[in-house]
């Protein structure tokens, strides 16, 4: 509640924060307008009927995708980058950085909105990919995303120039290994870290549910359930509520109100100029 976040605004006022820690999911942008998998009447899983899958997460199994693309390139174009503004969450991830006190930014997402709300690539482990670069799923020769992109939208599956084999964005499916950036900063990251804050997650993915348990410091939740094991020590800081009310209340209590309705406002401005642009393009 209101008072443990009030010492997590401490912690950050007094310089005690310094290596902060954040580990996000697909419930930070669901106020993008982004679905995510588990809501059980808007999550995607819920809403997958029409693709006909054996199972939900089929959708990203590289098995099923070997077997029927389709399924994973209708999602694909759904979700595929440059729709969605940042929510208030990310412009808060984006205000640590500006503060000099964010660490890193472990993210499940793969809508790259915490880069597009300002956080340096630097600071971010896309831990299941993103669409930033493609490769076919044979012979792992890449594909230009312009190439790509221009074969979905005329409703095609991309096939390998080299091999025909089939083509996929760099976005780990169930059965396929994480970015190895993803095992070479979580041991330091999380050893580093003087305070974690997990926001929109299940914690139902491995091994990134595992993080939150590799950390020694306080831990936040800013999720509408519970999940993992908050609350278990006696340090853990959960608030159930939607993440951006939660950050704007932690900000208010940092005194950083101003400067985040700023930010978030800069990325709507950013919206509007892009599509200004389109319009005087075509
Ligand atoms: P999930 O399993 O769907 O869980 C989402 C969690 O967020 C749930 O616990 C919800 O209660 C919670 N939640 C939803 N809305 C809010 C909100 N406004 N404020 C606070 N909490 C909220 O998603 P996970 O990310 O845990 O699952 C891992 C998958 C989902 C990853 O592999 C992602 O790639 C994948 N995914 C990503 C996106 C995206 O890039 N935006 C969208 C959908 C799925």
């Amino acid at each position: 509640g209101s008072s443990e976040l009030a010492g997590v605004a401490a912690l950050l006022k007094a310089g005690k924060a310094r290596n902060v820690v954040v580990m996000v999911g697909a419930g930070i942008s669901t106020s993008a307008g982004i679905p995510d998998f588990r809501s059980p009447k808007t999550g995607l899983y819920a809403n997958l009927s029409r693709l006909k899958l054996p199972y939900a997460e089929a959708v990203f199994d590289i098995g099923y995708f070997r077997r029927r693309p389709e399924a994973f390139y209708t999602l694909a174009d759904e979700l595929y980058p440059g729709k969605f503004r940042p929510t208030v969450f990310h412009s808060f991830l984006a205000l640590l950085e500006r503060k000099g006190v964010l660490r890193r930014v472990f993210t499940q997402n793969i809508d790259t909105l915490e880069h597009l709300a300002g956080v340096p690539e630097d600071k971010i482990v896309w831990a299941h990919g993103s669409f930033a670069a493609n490769h076919c799923i044979d012979c792992g020769t890449e594909m230009a995303t312009a190439t790509l992109k221009a074969i979905m939208d005329a409703g095609k599956i991309p096939h390998c120039a080299r091999c025909k084999g089939l083509v996929k964005p760099d976005i780990v499916f169930f059965g396929e290994n994480l970015p190895a950036r993803f095992f070479e900063l979580a041991p330091v990251d999380t050893r580093a870290a003087d305070l974690v804050i997990v926001a929109g997650t299940s914690l139902q993915v491995h091994p990134f549910a595992d993080l939150p348990n590799q950390v020694s410091c306080p831990r936040v939740l800013f999720n509408l359930e519970r999940v993992g094991d908050f609350g278990r020590r006696k340090t853990d800081v959960t608030v159930l509520a939607d993440c951006d009310t939660a950050v704007r209340e932690l900000a208010t209590l940092c005194g950083w109100t101003a400067e985040l309705e700023a930010m978030w406002a800069k990325t709507a401005m950013e919206e509007t100029k892009g599509e200004a642009e389109g319009e005087a393009e075509g």
